[in-house]
């Protein structure tokens, strides 16, 4: 309820018509899978988020810019920016900046409940959207996704479980990522991962997401058939993310 609240002032203060005018409307997108596939970057999608739900504050001392920019020298294949205002402390204005000084797919990570957002997420500069299976329905899955792809959009469906891996598959999807964290209780186990990988269709790429701590763990999950690997909390917790994630891949 309170998203759907956030979505619409969102909508009262800028129409449609006036996302499709903005200047990053029209721009050239990055495709989420030649990033992820390129084998001269890492398959980390990196992630900027200053708190969460089930950690509190993370960290709210570091800029946007410096943190996407370390990432990128780093290596990362794309970012991920929050920018959920309540639960996450972020803004489109962070993701906004991270596109001004990076050249990589960015991803807005985000509740997606309307195709407001996701004409919102093109006119802020993201190349790639998430829908997270658990609170979409099949329907609105197909609908946001060729909305999505209309655009130019990559589109990662997050899902938990089989059973919402299966009901949500549709050929304008991009990626599957794996959510490790369970959104009920925020257990995670990356045995979700392990235990879902064979079960996702050939044609899409495979993204393992949270609770990713140390390289032999996306050692195993390559082995498994993973080519991405969304990482937030392990280096935004370091005084210096980029920093972090260089020492991180090394
Ligand atoms: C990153 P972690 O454990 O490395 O910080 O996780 C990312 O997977 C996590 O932030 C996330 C998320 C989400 C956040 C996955 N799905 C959906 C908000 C909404």
């Amino acid at each position: 309820a309170r998203k759907k609240t956030e979505v619409e002032a969102a909508k009262a203060l800028r129409s449609i018509q006036q996302l499709e005018a903005s200047p990053l409307f029209g721009r050239e997108t990055y495709a989420l899978n030649d990033f992820l596939l390129n084998p001269t970057r890492t398959g980390i999608i990196a992630e900027f988020k200053r708190k969460s739900p089930s950690k509190g504050v993370i960290n709210d001392k570091v800029s946007v810019e410096e943190v996407t920019t370390g990432y990128n020298a780093a290596g990362a294949s794309a970012l991920s920016v929050l920018t959920d205002h309540d639960f996450f402390m972020g803004h489109e204005d962070d993701l906004q900046a991270a596109r001004k000084v990076n050249n990589i797919p960015l991803l807005r990570k985000d509740f997606m409940i309307d195709e407001y957002q996701i004409l919102e997420a093109k006119s802020i500069g993201a190349d790639i959207i998430l829908l997270i299976a658990a609170i979409l329905t099949p329907a609105q899955i197909k609908q946001y996704a060729a909305l999505a792809k209309s655009l130019g959009l990559s589109v990662l469906l997050e899902v938990h479980n089989l059973e919402e891996l299966q009901r949500s598959i549709d050929p304008n999807l991009s990626a599957i990522g794996v959510n490790n964290r369970n959104l009920a209780d925020f257990t995670v186990s990356v045995e979700t991962s392990f235990k879902l990988a064979e079960h996702i269709p050939a044609e899409f790429t495979k993204v393992s997401e949270s609770a990713i701590s140390n390289t032999q763990v996306i050692k195993d999950l390559k082995q498994a058939g993973y080519n991405g690997f969304l990482i937030g909390e392990n280096f935004m917790k370091e005084e210096n993310p980029g920093k972090a994630m260089a020492e991180f891949v090394k």
